[in-house]
């Protein structure tokens, strides 16, 4: 890990003098943990480039498609763990005095490390959605068929993701922007910052004074922002901001 210990000191004395600590992660936060990126190799996903099945449009042409790529991606994840990244994050959220951790990832796997204020602003993979009735379930452990229907109404199911195109769920939404507008230091893990308006969140903070850390091996959408930068992986990152938080 090329990151300086000054650099991890700095990140530590941030988040133990912050009233209110907000997070933002991304896909390279549980690329430790095994499930692959979105914009690490190449932008494809089971041969698939995201633009083209993560939308509503490709749902139309082609649901089995899209459910190829949704059920490929959700049996992967019924063999991933949370790595030492997502537990640190849940026990910063324990060292600080408020903490709210939003989500691009659609795992769930900050929850099963026991972060528990999460917003999940890309929805979840773990739940389908009747696209007639709207009824929703956690389907997490079933094996769903190629074309999924729903028991109520007998509709079409599709995954609980926010799709390209898509509006970001209203009451996820207005959770994020209230903990961005009140946060003082906004901690920024595994993301390129490309999606918007996720990638907007830590613009929005830093314009009201808050710190901006930024963890993440590459470069990022952040680099221009951030307080502190740690060019590490947040498995290895995140734990040793915790060490340092409690020396
Ligand atoms: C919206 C859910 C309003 C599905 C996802 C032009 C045309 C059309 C649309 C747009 C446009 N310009 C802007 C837009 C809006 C569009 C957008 O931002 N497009 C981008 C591509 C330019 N956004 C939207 O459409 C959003 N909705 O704007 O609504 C609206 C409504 C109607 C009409 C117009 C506007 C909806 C966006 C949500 C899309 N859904 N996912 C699914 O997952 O299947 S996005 C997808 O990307 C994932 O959610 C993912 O989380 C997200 C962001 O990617 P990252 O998490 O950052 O992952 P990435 O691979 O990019 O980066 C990983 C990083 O980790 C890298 O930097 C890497 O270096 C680092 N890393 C690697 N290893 C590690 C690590 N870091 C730490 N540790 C490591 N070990
Ligand atoms: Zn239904």
């Amino acid at each position: 890990m090329v990151v300086r210990d000054e650099d991890i000191a700095a990140a530590a004395n941030l988040l133990k003098q912050a009233t209110y600590v907000c997070a933002l992660t991304g896909a390279g936060v549980s690329a430790e943990s095994g499930v692959p990126t979105f914009r690490g190799g190449g932008g494809l996903w089971e041969g698939e480039r995201l633009e083209d099945v993560a939308t509503p449009q490709g749902f139309r042409a082609d649901p089995k498609r899209v459910w190829r790529f949704y059920n490929a991606r959700r049996r992967q994840l019924r063999a991933v763990r949370p790595n030492a990244g997502h537990y640190a994050l849940a026990e910063i959220e324990r060292l600080v005095p408020r903490f709210t951790l939003i989500t691009q990832n659609v795992d769930g796997l900050h929850q099963l490390a026991g972060s528990r204020n999460v917003i999940e602003i890309h929805g979840s993979i773990r739940t389908v959605r009747c696209v007639t009735c709207g009824g929703e379930r956690d389907a997490a452990d079933e094996d769903l068929p190629e074309l999924p229907m729903c028991e109520r109404c007998g509709g079409l199911l599709r995954p609980a993701v926010v799709w390209f195109h898509e509006m970001l769920p209203q009451d996820a939404m207005a959770a994020a922007d209230e903990a961005i507008e009140a946060c003082d230091v906004m901690l920024v893990a595994g993301t390129s910052g490309v999606v918007q308006p996720a990638a907007s969140f830590a613009i929005w903070a830093s314009r009201h004074g808050a710190g901006v850390i930024d963890v993440n091996p590459d470069p990022s959408a952040f680099t221009p922002v951030h307080t502190v930068g740690l060019a590490g992986p947040s498995g290895e990152v995140l734990p040793a901001i915790v060490e340092a938080m409690k020396a």
